[in-house]
């Protein structure tokens, strides 16, 4: 075996070049965190299944979270414009959007069954409708995100209203995407009007087979009675399937802690629960915002690792749109761009999920001046800077700043004393900000130096 005949000295040059060549790739990496590319959530993933009450990576085996956004109606003008790759990327790469929900009306305005008063013929509006759907499964797929078709029933009150329609839609939706592992079926978004938990079952049991026949392994989510509410209602019968998850929808100005523990109820039971729709609005979409019961749904959804996607990608005026009222950008939206609801949840997004491409780190610090006042004082003042909670001070007797001594202030002047008459002081500060207990520091200002002198 030639190749391992080699002598020792060799063998250290070579592992030392090895080691050389590890740690210059790791100081790449964390010389450049935001330029490396993590792995999408599909290829992390691949397809999923419910084990239990959680949705588990099939490749993996360990648990996945969805976090995703909801379009409003992709009938709707104010919905369907965000259908696209790039309006996705950004939800991806500035918000920690791992997947959508195409949330496709049955009925009112264009819907699928009753196209309300379009005026194009039924034909047209639906091959229109499913050419969006189409839009926003290859979009998804191309940036590695999970998607929902959405057959998304609200007027029409009962699944049972169009089954025969829906028959014939998602076996056309489960052949074209079979071989797609990011693609979930939601079968019926919100029944209500007093449909019970046995019409949704019947419906359930009639549409899962047709889905199942094309598509094996696919996750299905089933709406549940009362605006899918009545989780704990599901939880005491449900479907004898596998891969089947339950919706439980809330929108925290009108659906609190009654509602969470109906939730619990379900969790104890062991129901597989995902949350393809919440608002931080009134059930509406409209009215007040209620941040902090949001924040407590969001703490018990990551808690038991359920998914949960926020209603919607819209630039419609109403409280529950992610989107400025009348933006007209259609992708690339920076925080100004979002509205009150847009900035809270996807600042939620990306805080739960850890994004590193957010920064909590406060901007270099511009300017700083030095005074040497009587009695061997120094006043530094302090340019400042937004966000800031504070600013460090490092001070040293040395350029190098060796054996430098710091001090911290929440103020923009600070007064350093009981220095050393005759001595040259260096002098930088840098800003930090404390954010859920951690603290994130900024970019040093310039050096400054000053004699003391009184
Ligand atoms: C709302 C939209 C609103 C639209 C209305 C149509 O936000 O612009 O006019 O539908 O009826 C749901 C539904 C969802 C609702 C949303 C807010 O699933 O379609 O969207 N909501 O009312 N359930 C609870 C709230």
């Amino acid at each position: 075996m030639k190749a391992w005949n080699v002598n020792k000295g060799n063998m250290r040059k070579w592992i030392g070049k090895a080691m050389l060549g590890v740690l210059c790739a790791c100081g790449v990496m964390l010389m450049l965190p935001w330029t490396v590319k993590a792995a999408t959530a599909v290829e992390t993933n691949g397809a999923l299944k419910v084990e239990g009450k959680k949705l588990v990576s099939q490749k993996t085996g360990t648990e996945v979270q969805l976090r995703g956004v909801s379009t409003h109606g992709i009938n709707w003008d104010v919905g369907y414009p965000y259908i696209s790759k790039a309006a996705f990327k950004t939800l991806r790469d500035k918000y920690s959007v791992n997947a959508i929900r195409l949330a496709m009306y049955t009925t009112e305005y264009y819907g699928y069954c009753d196209k309300g008063s379009a005026w194009e013929s039924k034909e047209t509006v639906q091959s229109t409708l499913k050419s969006r759907i189409d839009t926003g499964v290859q979009a998804a797929t191309d940036l590695g995100m999970y998607v929902i078709i959405d057959w998304h029933i609200l007027n029409d009150q009962t699944p049972k209203k169009y089954q025969s329609e829906a028959k014939k839609f998602f076996k056309e939706m489960s052949a074209k995407y079979a071989n797609y592992d990011n693609v979930i079926y939601e079968i019926c978004n919100e029944p209500n009007g007093g449909t019970s938990w046995s019409d949704i079952k019947s419906y359930a049991n009639t549409i899962i087979p047709i889905i199942r026949a094309n598509d094996s392994d696919a996750v299905i989510i089933v709406g549940t009675p009362t605006w899918s509410q009545d989780v704990d209602v599901v939880s005491k019968s449900p479907l004898s399937y596998d891969n089947v998850m339950y919706t439980l929808h809330f929108y925290s100005a009108t659906h609190q802690q009654s509602y969470r523990d109906k939730l619990q109820v379900a969790l104890d039971n062991g129901l597989p629960v995902m949350v393809t729709e919440f608002g931080v609005s009134e059930a509406s979409g409209a009215g007040s915002m209620n941040t902090a019961e949001a924040k407590k749904w969001l703490d018990m959804l990551d808690k038991n690792d359920i998914s949960y996607f926020a209603w919607s990608l819209s630039n419609k005026d109403e409280t529950a749109s992610l989107l400025k009222a009348g933006t007209s950008k259609k992708s690339g939206w920076t925080k100004s761009d979002l509205s009150p609801a847009g900035k809270w949840v996807l600042t939620q997004y990306n805080k739960r999920s850890g994004n590193t491409t957010v920064s909590y780190e406060p901007a270099k610090v511009g300017k700083i001046t030095l005074k040497n006042t009587k009695g061997k004082k120094l006043k530094i003042t302090i340019k400042k800077v937004s966000n800031a909670t504070g600013y460090q001070i490092k001070y040293s007797t040395k350029k190098s700043f060796k054996n430098a001594k710091t001090t911290k202030t929440t103020k923009t002047a600070y007064t350093l004393k009981k220095l050393k008459r005759e001595k040259t002081y260096y002098v930088k500060v840098r800003a930090y900000r404390v954010v859920d207990g951690k603290t994130y520091y900024g970019s040093y200002s310039a050096v400054k130096k000053v004699k003391i002198r009184k």
